[in-house]
């Protein structure tokens, strides 16, 4: 289980297809990475998110092939081609983003090698952390209504003064609506 905020060590997903662990290159982070990631070869893992938006999917991996390798990324039942550059070496690890859209609730995601795809490169692991919410919240620049419940108050941060000399008026707003006090003479 991913889980947002961490990371989870991609040799520890469900392997299938040929994806096997490997320890053969230095660099990688906890028991080894995954390799063999050819033919129908899959990486697959749940992730559980408590608020919908976007997410931005972190793949730690090597690529020594010198050229650019394909994978898929599948999100539920989307799949998305993933291009991930050459990295100097098998030694050498680096780090591809992918934005994704959840839903609350459990998801599974994979890296899976397609028909399509070049991949037969090395995953580490992958972290996930929230981009957006589309949750709204509070609108900050909205001043607060005030409860028509007792229309004998109002909020004294949103009154403010005109007039001047003799008139002056106390401006506040009430059930919502602006009102002027009672012009008062001094
Ligand atoms: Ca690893």
């Amino acid at each position: 289980m991913l889980i947002v905020n961490q990371q989870l060590e991609l040799e520890q997903a469900a392997l299938t297809g040929g994806a096997v662990v490997d320890t053969s290159h230095a660099g990688y982070s906890g028991r080894g990475f995954v390799d063999s990631h050819k033919g129908q070869a899959c990486s697959q893992f749940n992730v559980d998110v408590m608020q919908a938006g976007m997410y931005e999917l972190e793949l730690r991996y090597a690529n020594g092939t010198g050229s650019v390798r394909t994978l898929s990324l599948v999100t539920d039942q989307n799949s998305e081609q993933i291009s991930l550059p050459a990295t100097a070496n098998w030694n050498s690890w680096t780090s591809f983003a992918h934005t994704v859209y959840l839903d609350v609730g459990s998801h599974s995601l994979s890296y899976l090698f397609a028909n399509s795809d070049s991949g037969n490169i090395n995953l580490d692991t992958v972290g996930l952390i929230q981009v957006t919410s589309t949750d709204p919240g509070p609108d900050p620049t909205e001043p607060p209504v005030v409860n028509p419940v007792d229309g004998n108050y109002y909020e004294a941060e949103n009154a403010f003064l005109s007039g001047g000399g003799v008139s002056v008026y106390i401006n506040f707003r009430l059930s919502g609506h602006w009102r002027s006090s009672p012009k008062r003479t001094n």
